[in-house]
């Protein structure tokens, strides 16, 4: 199947009892048994609930996976993910990732005992320097939040295949549309569904994809063994939110292309991360490994301060200044304060990521919409 009848299609049943064609909402926590232990393969809603299972199904045929496990938020999934380790296991992970899951290895993990090195993968061979016998995970996003880099997914596969790792590819800012780790070797994807799959900024959903029958079921036993599951209204809204994923995507990509190009020839503008651009450090292997480059992007002021870049901020109409990204509708938001705000302020500045950096998720309202928009707070 192509994306476009995938999304709409692959997964779902119409509801046995009813033939209701979209999955109903199972408002359940239990499952009446004939006798004990003879049921129809639902028990009690924290191990299975047919909305989930069917988004669970969905999600997994997105990423050309077999297994889908949904969680109550992307952090629970990578939360989950973690639980495979134990201590004195090593994790190499991207330097710029979202500053909650950065939270989540250092403040949560790391005291567990689990050893979290955090490198620049623009370039695959500082993983390989990275590599010890205890390395037994690379974990990526790519392109990642908030400086756009481009990952080779292809590479990372190679060096954790020889160095027998798994490989956990964070596919959230390019959505199973522009990008399948899994089909470049990748052994989990994990979303946050919250992102481009819900679509409409209504809905806090996580969800890992594996092919790896031995991991997933290691994973549907973290999941119902520690209980970070989503409800089935939330399940309900997500297989709504991927029938519409690749139309969506499409308007995000024409629009996120009109707006760094707009934004790069502004005389206020010193710089946009965008991996589209052909002087994109990686934008080859973004041209390989993605259908499109999407609608998120990160820009730096020439007047380098947070004052000016407050001024932006608080000065826009349409965009919204919030956290997250991938809704129908834009959002403005300042990384340092907002989003990436648990990473200290000396590794972010050493990594790049500066106090005055504005990041952008594009929606899909006009785009000369957004350009005036843009073009007036920049003013
Ligand atoms: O918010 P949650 O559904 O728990 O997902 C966490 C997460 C994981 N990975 C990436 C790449 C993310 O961007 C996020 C959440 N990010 C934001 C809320 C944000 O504004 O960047």
């Amino acid at each position: 199947m192509k994306p476009a009848t995938k999304f709409i299609h692959a997964g779902v049943h119409p509801d046995p009892s009813t033939g209701a064609i979209m999955t109903p909402i199972y408002q359940t926590s239990t499952f009446v048994q004939e006798g004990p232990g003879k049921h129809k393969g639902y028990e009690y809603a924290r191990t299975q609930n047919p909305t989930r299972t069917q988004l669970q199904d969905a999600l997994a045929a997105a990423e050309n996976g077999k297994y889908g496990i949904s969680f109550g938020s992307g952090l629970a999934a990578t939360d989950t993910l973690l639980k495979l380790f134990k201590p004195g296991d090593e994790i190499i992970c991207t330097n710029d990732l979202y500053g909650g899951t950065y939270r989540l290895m250092k403040k949560i993990w790391e005291p567990f005992g689990l050893k979290f090195h955090f490198i620049d993968m623009s370039n695959a061979d500082n993983i390989t320097a990275a590599l010890t016998p205890a390395t037994k995970m690379i974990w990526l996003e790519t392109p990642t939040n908030p400086l756009m880099r481009i990952i080779d997914i292809s590479a990372c596969a190679e060096i954790a295949g020889n160095a027998n790792a798994m490989l956990a590819v964070d596919n959230t800012f390019a959505s199973p549309f522009l990008q399948n780790p899994l089909d470049l070797g990748a052994d989990v994807v994990m979303h946050s569904a919250t992102k481009y799959i819900g679509g409409h900024s209504d809905v806090v959903h996580g969800c890992l994809i594996t092919n790896n029958k031995e991991v997933a079921d290691q994973l549907y036993f973290l999941q119902n063994a520690c209980g970070a599951v989503p409800g089935p209204q939330d399940c309900f809204l997500l297989l709504r939110g991927l029938k519409t994923l690749h139309v969506r995507m499409q308007r995000h990509c024409e629009n996120g292309e009109k707006i760094a190009h707009f934004l790069r020839q502004h005389p206020k503008v010193a710089k946009v991360h965008w991996c589209g651009f052909q002087d994109h450090p990686n934008h080859h292997i973004a041209k390989t490994q993605m259908k499109d480059f999407g609608g998120m992007m990160s820009f730096e002021l020439k007047d380098d301060t947070v004052t000016a870049a407050n001024k932006v901020l608080s000065s826009t109409h349409i965009f919204a200044c919030a956290e997250s990204l991938g809704g129908v509708e834009s959002l403005i938001g300042h990384p340092a304060s907002m989003t990436h705000a648990s990473i200290p302020r000396e590794e972010r500045i050493a990594n790049g990521l500066t106090d005055s950096l504005i990041r952008l998720s594009v929606g899909i309202e006009d785009a000369e919409d957004l350009i005036g928009d843009l073009n007036q707070a920049l003013g």
